[in-house]
């Protein structure tokens, strides 16, 4: 009974401790625990960690304690200077087999909910794939048919202009719309990385010549960070992942700004196209000229 309210004073107290104003998305200085989750599967997450694995771990580690404290006030040199002969005892046996087989299924059970939950994703409402690359990111649109888009770590000065996290701020994020299931296909360009986002509860290995996936549902609009979370290098320390979550209509003009083709050099194509023509046909002449004309300053 004593160890059971310990472990319920212990669960809450570190449960409080992670709700004191965490910051969403990010990590907050001095905090413990998990980051607020901000997507459906990291509350189960959550759950599975506060209501299952830490009560677990922390009434085993009192009771080890209480079992140490024991022998050493009962079975010390004074307390009991003849000491037991015997070796063996099968009750005990059986009972220090058997109890820990009983905790282990008892967290496989909740273990593979989770790992299931995972793996049943959701009717997708877009695809992201993205790629790890020594050191930066890629994000690719196919749905969208937004070609890859590179994001890099955003440089120290920068990210304190904008008052935003160094080493977790990117310079190009991955937007995608809010309360949507958005597919994320994860590999790897050259080594093993791993896309890893505490808040939407991903950590996916992006591994060269295999394609990995998870998937997210965000529940609120905000700035997400994560960060390679494989080993992969020297500037493994900086390849963060931001993800972007907007609106819809912000997300649908996104997707028109990234796919409207770029001004400048359409222009100059189009100028360059009609003037290795022009000579055989006189009409066209006029009509490369108005789009001539305001790219030459630029050259
Ligand atoms: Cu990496």
């Amino acid at each position: 009974m004593l160890a059971a309210s310990a472990v319920l004073v212990a669960t809450t107290a570190f449960a409080g401790l992670a709700l004191a104003q965490d910051r969403l998305g990010q990590p907050t200085p001095g905090a413990i625990d998990l980051q607020p989750a901000a997507s459906v599967l990291k509350h189960d997450v959550i759950w599975f960690h506060q209501w299952i694995l830490m009560p677990i771990i922390t009434a085993i580690t009192l009771l080890v304690l209480g079992l140490i404290i024991y022998i050493v006030l009962r079975f010390n040199k004074k307390a009991n200077p003849i000491p037991a002969k015997f070796s063996h005892n099968t009750t005990i046996e059986i009972i220090w087999t058997v109890v820990p087989v009983i905790i282990l299924m008892i967290i496989a059970i909740f273990s593979f909910r989770l790992l299931f939950a995972y793996n049943d994703m959701p009717k997708p409402y877009m695809t992201v794939k993205a790629t790890g690359y020594q050191w930066y990111w890629g994000y690719e649109y196919p749905d969208q048919k937004i070609s890859e888009i590179t994001s890099v770590v955003l440089p120290e000065e920068e990210a304190k202009a904008k008052g935003v996290p160094f080493r977790l701020a990117a310079t190009e994020p991955m937007v995608v719309p809010v309360h949507q299931v958005v597919r994320v296909q994860v590999t790897g360009a050259d080594v093993i990385h791993s896309f890893g986002l505490p808040a939407f509860g991903l950590k996916t290995d992006a591994i060269p010549g295999r394609l990995n996936e998870t998937w997210f549902n965000a529940e609120k609009i905000g700035t997400y960070y994560g960060q390679c979370s494989e080993l992969c290098g020297v500037d493994h320390a900086f390849m963060p992942i931001e993800i972007k979550v907007v609106s819809q209509a912000d997300f649908d003009a996104w997707v028109k700004a990234k796919t409207a083709p770029p001004a400048a050099p359409a222009a100059t194509t189009a100028a360059a196209a009609p003037a290795a023509v022009t000579p055989a046909s006189a009409p066209a002449a006029p009509a490369a000229a108005p789009v001539a004309a305001p790219a030459a300053p630029a050259v």
